[in-house]
C-alpha cells in the first residue's frame, strides 16, 4: 500500500467556490448529484484536476454543462478542465445498505447516516477530499424519511424533500447527512450576543427519555466556551443525532454532530456514573470542535493533533470546572499511562505529529489525542495562564476560516509571548516517553535537584534530542508543612540542576506536581517517604501518585519476591479510607490499584519478564489481605458511603458511589456476597446494580442475578454491551477466553455492531491474565474475530489490533504464540489496508 509523507504536502490547484449536492435516497442505490464551482488557483500552472472517489458508480459527468468522460484511476478520477472558473457536475450511485465499513453514507437500523472523517466523503461523491479544501455546501435530500438533516441551517422543505445551507466554508470531512424515522428532544440556547439557537437531540423512537442529560451537557458546554474562551456558536440550529452502529465515540460535523448512542443516551436506570461523566465530556468535546477543528481546521491529516490535542485539552478543562479538578487530572493520568505510554513504548510509537501514514484512520490514537493534549498543558504551564489566553485569542483572530499547521499554532504563542519555541517543538516531532532521572543533594541550607532526561529509541527514530520539560516542584519540611510552594522548573538540557536556598532542614520534594509533563519519573526513594507524601503533600495529584507508587512497589515485591502485602501501605490505605475529610472520589482513586497491565509494564521496564498469572494472583492476595485487615470497619464504611435518595449523577454523589462500590467489592470477599445480593435487589440505578453484579460474578455467586439482569435488559443494546463485557471481565484467567468464545456464539452477538464487538473483544483484551493466558486461547480467539471483522469493518478491526502492541513485554512462548496469530492475520487474503498497516507495524 501507498505511504503518504508530510514532506510531500502540496496544495490543491483549484479553489472550490461552492458545492451543491442532491441526494435521492434509496437503501441499495442512492443517487448523489454534485454541482461544484471550481477555479484554478492563480499561479498554479495547469494543475492536475484529480478528484478522490471510492466505491462509486459514475453515472454521468459534465464540465460547464457539456458531458465529459473522465479517466477513472485507482482512488479517483482525472479530467481535462478549462484554465478558468468552471462548473463540475456529476451523478454517482452508492450503496448505503451494503456499507458495513460504516464510513461514507451507510445505514443503521433503517436510518441513513454518514461518517466522513477522515476520508469518507470520497465514498459519497467525487471530490478533492482533503481538509485544506474548504467550501460552503448546499444540500437537498429527497426521500420518504420523516426527518432529513444536514449541516448548517435548514432553508426549505416540502413533502419528500428538505434543503440545508451551511454558510461556513468547511472541508468535506465535516459533511454530514442523516435521514430516518427519528424523534427529537428540543431545547434552545441564547448566546452571549443574544442570538437564540435551536437545539435538538435526535434519537430512535423509544429513546426520547434518555436525552435530557446530554442536552444539559450541551448547554453547559456552549456557555463554558463563551466564558472560558469567548467562543460563540455560529448557526441558527445545532443538532445531535444518536446512532447505534458507529465506529468511534462521536463526530463533530458542522452543526450536525453524530454520536455513538453509547456516548449520548443516558438514564439513571441504564447508565452508570462513569457513563454520565463520559457523555458530558464527549458532548463538550464535539461541541468545542466547532471552533477548534471546524472554524479553524487542519491543513492535512499530519496536523490532526492541532484540532484533537487542543480539543481534548479544552474538554478536560471543562470537566475540571464542572467536577473536581484533581480527580479529573488523576483520572486522565491513569488513562494516559494505560493507553498512551504503552503505545509510546512499543512498535506503534509515533510522534504527536506523525510524518507518514498508510491509513490515516490508524492515527486517531492516544498519542495524537491525549499526548497532544498534554503538550498543550505543558505549553500553558510554561507561558502562564494569561499568555496562554492571549495566544489562543490570537490563534482564533488570525486563523479563523483557515486550514492550519502546528507551525501556525506555535507561532501565535511565539508572537504573543516573545518566546522561542523551536526546542519545545520536539514534543511534536519526537516519539517516545522521556525518562526523567532525579537525584538530590542537601548542604548548608541549599537543596539541589538534578534531573537527567533520556528517551528510548522508537521506530524510525533511534536518537532523541533533549526536550523542554516543565517540572512543577514543591518542598515539604520534616513536619509535613510546605516550605516551598510550587515552582515550575524549566528543563532544557539533557542534564540540569536546580537549587533551593534558605532551607532549615533537608526537605522532602514533591516532584512533577499535577503531572506537569508526560514523562516517566525515576527516583530512588523509600516507602516511608511515599507514605509521608501521601499524608502531607499539598498537591492532590502527587498525594495520589505517592499512594500509587506504594501500591506499585507492594505489587512488584509480591510478584518478584513472593513478599507479603506491604504493611505500611495497608496501614496508610486504611487511614485514608476512614478519613472522612477527604473527597470520596479521591479516596476511591487511591483505593484503586494500578492495573495489572500497568504492573506488567513496570516489571518490563525494570528488566523483568512479567508473568500475567503471578500479577493476577498478587492482585487477588492484596485485595484479600486488605479486606481481612479492614474486616471490622467495612460494614460501617459501606453504610457511611451508601448514597440514598433520588439518583443524581453529580460529581459528589458519583464519587461516593465509586468509593462505596470499592468497599462493597472488599466486603464481598468476606461475606460471600450477601451485601452485594442485597444491593442488587435494592438498586434503583445502573451504577449500583452494575457494581453489585460485578462483585457477585467475581465471587462466582452471581448466576441468578446475571440471568435476571439479562432478562431485564435484553431489549437495551447499551446495557447488553455491559452484560457481555462483564461476563468476561469477571471470569478467572483460565476461563476468560472460553467465556468470550461462547459469547461470540450468543444470539445477541454480532460483528456488525462495533459496540458489541468491542464489548466482547475489548473485555477479553482488557483481561490481562485472561488474554495472556499461557494456553494462547485468548490470542487465537481475538485473531479469528479480527480476521472475520476485517471483511466487514476494517476501521474497527485495525483499532483492535493494538491489543497486541505490548507483545514484546512477555516471555518467548507467549511471543511465539502472538507472532503466529499476527502472521495469520497478516497472511489473510484480501486483508484491508487498515489492518495490514497495523499488523505490519506491530510485527516489525
Ligand atoms: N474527529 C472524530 C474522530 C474521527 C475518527 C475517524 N476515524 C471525533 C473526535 O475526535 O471528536
Ligand atoms: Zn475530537
Amino acid at each position: 500500500p501507498e505511504t503518504f509523507y508530510l514532506k510531500d504536502y502540496t496544495p490543491f490547484g483549484f479553489e472550490v467556490q461552492s458545492v451543491e449536492l442532491t441526494f435521492r435516497l434509496a437503501p441499495g442505490a442512492t443517487r448523489v448529484q454534485s454541482r461544484i464551482h471550481f477555479a484554478p488557483k492563480p499561479g498554479a500552472a495547469n494543475p492536475e484536476f484529480f478528484l478522490h472517489g471510492e466505491q462509486l458508480s459514475l453515472i454521468s459527468a459534465a464540465v460547464d454543462g457539456a458531458p465529459v468522460t473522465p479517466t477513472l484511476t485507482e482512488g479517483g478520477l482525472t479530467c481535462n478542465v478549462p484554465d478558468q472558473p468552471f462548473v463540475w457536475e456529476a451523478e454517482v450511485e452508492i450503496d448505503p445498505q451494503g456499507n458495513t465499513a460504516l464510513e461514507g453514507l451507510y445505514m443503521s437500523n433503517g436510518m441513513y447516516c454518514t461518517q466522513c472523517e477522515a476520508e469518507g466523503f470520497r465514498k459519497i461523491t467525487y471530490y478533492p477530499d482533503r481538509p485544506d479544501v474548504m467550501s460552503t455546501f448546499k444540500v437537498r435530500i429527497e426521500g420518504d424519511e420523516p426527518v432529513k438533516l444536514s449541516n448548517g441551517n435548514p432553508t426549505a422543505s416540502g413533502a419528500g424533500w428538505a434543503e440545508w445551507h451551511d454558510p461556513w466554508p468547511k472541508p468535506a470531512y465535516l459533511f454530514a447527512l442523516v435521514a430516518g424515522d427519528l424523534v427529537n428532544h428540543p431545547d434552545s440556547f441564547t448566546t452571549m450576543s443574544g442570538k437564540e439557537v435551536e437545539l435538538n437531540i435526535w434519537v430512535r423512537p423509544g429513546d426520547e427519555g434518555k436525552c435530557a442529560f446530554g442536552m444539559e451537557a450541551l448547554k453547559k458546554s456552549m456557555k463554558w466556551d463563551e466564558d472560558a474562551y469567548g467562543r460563540e456558536y455560529d448557526l441558527d440550529i445545532f443538532n445531535i443525532v444518536a446512532v447505534d452502529d458507529f465506529n468511534m465515540g462521536a463526530m463533530e460535523n458542522k452543526g450536525l454532530n453524530i454520536f455513538n448512542s453509547s456516548c449520548v443516551l443516558a438514564s439513571p436506570e441504564t447508565s452508570t456514573d462513569a457513563n454520565f461523566e463520559r457523555i458530558e465530556a464527549i458532548i463538550a468535546h464535539e461541541y468545542f470542535h466547532n471552533w477548534t477543528g471546524n472554524r479553524i481546521t487542519c491543513r492535512d491529516w499530519f496536523q490532526l493533533c492541532l484540532k484533537e490535542g487542543l480539543t481534548v485539552f479544552r474538554d478536560a478543562q471543562f470537566t475540571a470546572d464542572m467536577r473536581s479538578a484533581p480527580v479529573k487530572r488523576i483520572s486522565d493520568v491513569i488513562d494516559l499511562r494505560a493507553r498512551q505510554f504503552p503505545e509510546d513504548g512499543g512498535p506503534l510509537a509515533h510522534p504527536v505529529r506523525p510524518e507518514q501514514f498508510q491509513e490515516i484512520n490508524n492515527f486517531y490514537t492516544a498519542t495524537i489525542y491525549e499526548k497532544g493534549a498534554e503538550v498543550i498543558g505543558m505549553l500553558k504551564r510554561l507561558v502562564g495562564d494569561e499568555d496562554y489566553a492571549k495566544a489562543v485569542t490570537l490563534y482564533f483572530d488570525r486563523h479563523d476560516g483557515q486550514a492550519c499547521t502546528i507551525e501556525d499554532w506555535l507561532k501565535v504563542f511565539e508572537d504573543a509571548t516573545g518566546r522561542d519555541l523551536s526546542q519545545f517543538k520536539r514534543w511534536y516531532s519526537q516519539a517516545g516517553t522521556p525518562h526523567l532521572k532525579v537525584s538530590e543533594d542537601y548542604a548548608d541550607g541549599t537543596y539541589t535537584l538534578t534531573f537527567e532526561q533520556s528517551t528510548p529509541p522508537t521506530p524510525g527514530q533511534p536518537d532523541k534530542d533533549p526536550r523542554v520539560i516543565p517540572i512543577a516542584v514543591g518542598l515539604l519540611g520534616p513536619n509535613g508543612d510546605e516550605v516551598c510552594a510550587t515552582r515550575v522548573l524549566e528543563m532544557t538540557e539533557a542534564k540540569q540542576s536546580f537549587t533551593f536556598d534558605g532551607l532549615a532542614a533537608k526537605p522532602v520534594p514533591s516532584i512533577l506536581r499535577e503531572f506537569s509533563a508526560p514523562v516517566i519519573l525515576e527516583r530512588e526513594t523509600s516507602n516511608a517517604e511515599r507514605a509521608f507524601l501521601l499524608a502531607h503533600d499539598t498537591d492532590p495529584f502527587n498525594r495520589w501518585e505517592a499512594g500509587n507508587a506504594l501500591a506499585r512497589e507492594a505489587r512488584v515485591a509480591m510478584v518478584l519476591e513472593g513478599a507479603a502485602p506491604d504493611a505500611d501501605y495497608l496501614d496508610a490505605l486504611q487511614k485514608l479510607l476512614r478519613d472522612d475529610s477527604q473527597d470520596p472520589a479521591f479516596r476511591a482513586l487511591v483505593l484503586s490499584p494500578p492495573s495489572q497491565s500497568d504492573i506488567a509494564q513496570t516489571l518490563f521496564e525494570r528488566g523483568h519478564v512479567p508473568d500475567p498469572q503471578k500479577i493476577f494472583d498478587a492482585a487477588e492476595t492484596f485485595a484479600q489481605t486488605l479486606a481481612q485487615q479492614l474486616a471490622d470497619s467495612l460494614p460501617r464504611l459501606y453504610a457511611d458511603t451508601t448514597v440514598s435518595g433520588a439518583y443524581s449523577p453529580d460529581a459528589i454523589s458519583s464519587g461516593k458511589r465509586d468509593l462505596n462500590g470499592r468497599i462493597l467489592s472488599l466486603l464481598t470477599r468476606l461475606d460471600g456476597g450477601q451485601q452485594a445480593a442485597r444491593q442488587y435487589e435494592d438498586a434503583d440505578n445502573m451504577t449500583q446494580q452494575y457494581a453489585a453484579l460485578t462483585c457477585l460474578l467475581k465471587a462466582e455467586k452471581g448466576d441468578a442475578q446475571s440471568q435476571a439482569f439479562f432478562e431485564q435488559w435484553k431489549g437495551d443494546r447499551l446495557v447488553m454491551d455491559k452484560w457481555f463485557a462483564l461476563q468476561i471481565a469477571s471470569a478467572a484467567p483460565e476461563t476468560a477466553a472460553s467465556v468470550a468464545r461462547d459469547l461470540t456464539q450468543h444470539e445477541l452477538f454480532t460483528l456488525k455492531n462495533p459496540n458489541r464487538f468491542r464489548a466482547v473483544m475489548g473485555a477479553l483484551a482488557g483481561h490481562h491474565a485472561g488474554f495472556h493466558h499461557a494456553s494462547g486461547a485468548g490470542y487465537r480467539l481475538l485473531a479469528e474475530n479480527l480476521i472475520a471483522l476485517d471483511k466487514l469493518n476494517p476501521q474497527t478491526t485495525a483499532r483492535m489490533c493494538a491489543a497486541f502492541q505490548t507483545w514484546k513485554r512477555y516471555d518467548a512462548d507467549r511471543q511465539a504464540l502472538i507472532r503466529t496469530e499476527l502472521e495469520r492475520i497478516a497472511g489473510t487474503e484480501g486483508l484491508s489496508r487498515d489492518t495490514t498497516e497495523m499488523v505490519t507495524r506491530i510485527l516489525d
